[in-house]
């Protein structure tokens, strides 16, 4: 089975953290329906919702992605770099323990889970504001027993490195390369955003199909025609939030 971990969407959104991008109101009534048409994607691809509620004392609390890194083994809670969101893991560790074995990153490291991309055993790891060297190393330690290569990829221009870049499946990532050193991803085939929707690249795949936010038309028409199944949502509130699509759910099978 297929769970989808989600949060709802804290009244406090609006002050959420934003590192690239100015301030702009946030229409909280329009957020939260957004957020149930996207869980409603989810469930339609296959997946169960595990929802956990909306907490007022974390604006960024819907962005369950980043307190956590879930493999098929563990799950990893992170230390994240934004200070103002360190309280949100507790109320998902709770949750994940009751699926996997919990281990932790501790200070003075610093990680978040948008940095973190996992392709079978390899997971590529931004190296961002968010994410430290120390993070990156006590990632690496604490996965070295269950056989994944963690690889570092500096991030610049963007907050996590699935804002640039992510796995599509078949060999395929989708990338800004603007925003990244992209020497790692020598193996894959690369699909290129287009140069006017620099912000496409976060897409989740699941099952046979990918999410998109629907404001990327060029981009849908691109993984169309590489032969994807694609799906949008509308996401645009959690956009002024430096949200995608990706970080609004943990995927993991149960
Ligand atoms: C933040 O800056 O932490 C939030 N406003 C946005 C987090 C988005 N997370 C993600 O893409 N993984």
């Amino acid at each position: 089975m297929l769970i989808a971990l989600t949060r709802g969407v804290s009244p406090t959104l609006g002050n959420c953290e934003l590192q690239e991008l100015d301030r702009e109101p946030i229409d909280i009534a329009r957020a939260i329906e957004q957020h149930r048409c996207y869980e409603r994607c989810l469930e339609d691809l296959g997946a169960e919702i595990l929802p956990l509620p909306a907490d007022a004392r974390f604006p960024d609390g819907v962005f369950v992605e980043d307190p956590a890194v879930v493999l098929d083994e563990i799950a990893i809670m992170t230390r994240m770099g934004a200070e103002s969101r360190r309280g949100e893991g507790d109320s998902i560790a709770e949750a994940l323990a009751q699926f996997r074995p919990i281990r932790r990153i501790e200070a003075p490291a610093t990680i978040e889970g948008g940095d973190a991309m996992r392709v079978g055993k390899k997971l590529y790891v931004g190296l961002s504001r968010r994410t430290n060297k120390e993070g990156i190393s006590q990632l690496r330690e604490i996965v070295a027993p269950f056989d994944y290569e963690v690889i570092a990829i500096p991030v610049h221009g963007c907050l996590h490195l699935k804002s640039a870049c992510c796995y599509l499946g078949e060999q395929t990532v989708l990338t800004n390369r603007a925003w990244i050193d992209d020497g790692a991803l020598r193996d894959f085939k690369i699909i290129d955003v287009p140069a006017d929707e620099p912000r496409s690249a976060n897409v989740v795949r699941i099952g046979e199909a990918l999410m998109l936010p629907a404001a990327f038309p060029k981009t849908k028409k691109l993984l169309e025609t590489a032969g994807f199944q694609v799906r949008t949502v509308d996401v645009s509130e959690f956009a002024k939030a430096e949200g995608g699509v990706t970080c609004k759910s943990i995927l993991l099978d149960a």
